[in-house]
């Protein structure tokens, strides 16, 4: 199944490739609740005979590429053979049932594409997560999930290894990678030797898909459920008119595969509109291979967080111009008005803002062709109604400050999460009268535009990581040298924000030399933790300000560093 080309050449049929309207996949209208939707037969089965009747040109549906010159090219055709052979492994191979658990815990490889489409054709719910994740940030997804299977690649096998005795649910594991390994199922080779023939489920629209873990202000990650609504959503006229893909374009959305971001972007957008998906497998981020990438491709569309944008921006001194690119999309965290207005004006194409949550997908954005207000993040998007809020979900005036809040009564609208799995309270403590509280602070003006302003909890939003304080605590309390530490966020010119320690130290650490601490801190974290979440900064205290009842005050310190004190 992998092709590589090497001294690879553009072919020329994104030049002459024929638009279409994805008529099939335009049958339902922004407030439809169709009983029944299944992504894989109603949409990627739909394109796959759309190529077949000639329908389509012959621009592939997954175009992928890495630093070493390998590249695969899978058409619509492809995608249905190889994502039902993937099917068949899970239920025959590995005696998966429809609503059982899948954690997949892969980086950008074409076989991602297989195993979410192979889920969604078996019911499987699928669970995406980082591979930057650590034993015991893995260990609690299998544990609190009840997962039934894992897929993951050679660097993380040996870490599922060490904890699988404690994760009883768990009875097969799957490897992808050019090795076997004791234990582990080669998905490789079962997917070259399985059956292209599978009946799709019949998924009700409601019924359960994918699970996201989302980080909180206390506690560990929740388990965000949604249903098959969260792909029907793509397929709805106003998301449509989002992106307004052509079955010629190509979409590049730069996520890692464990975000909802890469799943709606990598996949349900652009393989809703029959356009083509490109995807860079970029095991290290590097801004200057997106640039040579963005110059090497007939990519038309880029979706990438704020601070990928800045950092492209950082390499290039003077105007640049990509050839195919088109327009560019960016969410994940706040998009100042200078900075769009700085991309605008040197690559020549405009950049607009999107505003979602693991908990809601793509929720408002600047549709394209829509004025772009620099600074908002553009109205919500059908059938989401978005209205500013206060805390009891009433709805706030116009350019009043308030939490973003999604309507959920009297009718849940689609593509919204379910709830958060096994966990009824945290549920409800995010309903507010007729809306869904995201904890969001913005205001909105009189044409709808909603303006970002921050949060109203501890979460720091760095880099498009949402990282919740306790997690990166509970990493430093393990560290011998930490009695006592408050995490918040901290400036920052490219991340916008990161990560900062305020530690106390245990008394025998007291003397070491801090730099040197510092660093070993740092990498502790990086260790116990995803790395992501390590603490930037760090700076010692003798104590940390805290309530009458003992409580950190995290907000004085986050008050300090953004100088509001
Ligand atoms: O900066 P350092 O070098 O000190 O540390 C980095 C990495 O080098 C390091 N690291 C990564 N993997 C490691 C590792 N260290 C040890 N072992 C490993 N296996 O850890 C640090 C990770 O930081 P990073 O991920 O921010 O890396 P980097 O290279 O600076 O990447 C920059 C970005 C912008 C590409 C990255 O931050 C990023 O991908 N951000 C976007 C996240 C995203 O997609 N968010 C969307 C969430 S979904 C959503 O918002 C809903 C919208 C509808």
């Amino acid at each position: 199944i992998r092709k590589s080309y090497h001294g690879f050449h553009p072919a020329p049929w994104y030049l002459c490739c024929r638009s279409l309207s994805g008529a099939g996949t335009l049958r339902w209208k922004d407030y439809d609740r169709p009983k029944e939707f299944n992504f894989a037969s109603d949409v990627l089965d739909y394109w796959t005979q759309m190529e077949q009747e000639g329908k389509r040109g012959p621009n592939p549906a997954l175009w992928w590429v890495n630093n070493q010159g390998d590249e695969v090219k899978w058409s619509f055709r492809e995608m249905t053979d190889l994502s039902r052979r993937a099917a068949n492994v899970f239920t025959q191979t590995c005696g998966l049932q429809q609503g059982d658990r899948l954690a997949l815990i892969l980086p950008r490889v074409p076989e991602w594409w297989l195993v979410v489409i192979g889920c969604i054709r078996a019911g499987i719910i699928f669970m995406p997560g980082t591979t930057q994740m650590k034993a015991k940030d893995i260990l609690y997804r299998l544990q609190v999930s009840k997962a039934q299977g894992i897929m993951t690649t050679d660097t993380l096998a040996p870490e599922v290894d060490s904890l699988v005795s404690e994760c009883p649910a768990l009875k097969t594991k799957l490897l992808v990678s050019d090795h076997s390994r004791h234990g582990w199922l080669d998905f490789r080779s079962l997917i070259k030797s399985a059956s292209p023939d599978h009946t799709c489920i019949k998924s009700k629209t409601l019924d359960p898909m994918a699970i996201f873990f989302t980080s909180g202000t206390t506690g560990l990650p929740k388990m965000t459920k949604h249903s098959h609504g969260l792909a029907l959503r793509s397929s709805l006229p106003s998301c449509r008119k989002f992106l307004q893909l052509k079955t010629s374009d190509v979409l590049w959305c730069i996520s890692d595969p464990g975000w909802i971001l890469a799943v709606l972007g990598c996949l349900f957008e652009p393989w809703t509109s029959g356009s083509t998906l490109f995807i860079h497998h970029l095991p290290q981020f590097d801004p200057k291979v997106i640039q040579q990438t963005l110059f090497k491709y007939p990519i038309t569309l880029c979706l990438a967080v704020p601070a990928v944008y800045r950092m492209i921006l950082q390499q290039i001194s003077t105007s640049l111009r990509f050839p195919a690119l088109e327009h560019c999309i960016t969410g994940g965290e706040a998009l100042p008005p200078e900075e769009q207005e700085e991309w605008r004006r040197r690559t020549g194409v405009l950049l607009s803002e999107i505003y979602g949550q693991s908990e809601t997908g793509i929720s408002c954005g600047t549709l394209r062709g829509m004025k772009i207000k620099p600074g908002s993040m553009g109205t919500s998007i059908p059938p989401f109604d978005i209205q500013i809020i206060d805390e009891k979900g009433n709805i706030l005036p116009l350019n009043t400050e308030g939490n973003i809040g999604i309507r959920i009564k009297p009718t849940k609208p689609m593509g919204l999460f379910m709830c958060y799995e096994d966990n009824p309270v945290k549920t409800a403590e995010v309903e507010c009268g007729d809306f869904y509280n995201t904890g969001d602070r913005a205001t909105m003006d009189e044409e709808g535009y909603i303006w970002f302003l921050g949060r109203n909890d501890d979460i720091i939003s760095s880099s498009g990581y949402r990282i919740g304080p306790t997690e990166v605590e509970n990493a430093l309390a393990e560290h011998p040298a930490v009695a006592e530490s408050a995490v918040v966020g901290s400036p920052d010119p490219i991340r916008k924000e990161v990560v900062k320690a305020f530690i106390v130290l245990t008394p025998e650490f007291l003397s070491h030399d801090q730099d040197q601490l510092t660093q070993e801190l740092q990498q502790h974290v990086k260790s116990v933790t995803a790395p992501y979440k390590y603490p930037r900064k760090v700076e010692f205290v003798s104590e940390l300000p805290k309530t009458i009842t003992g409580k950190i005050k995290r907000s004085e310190l986050r008050k300090k560093e953004f100088g509001q004190m």
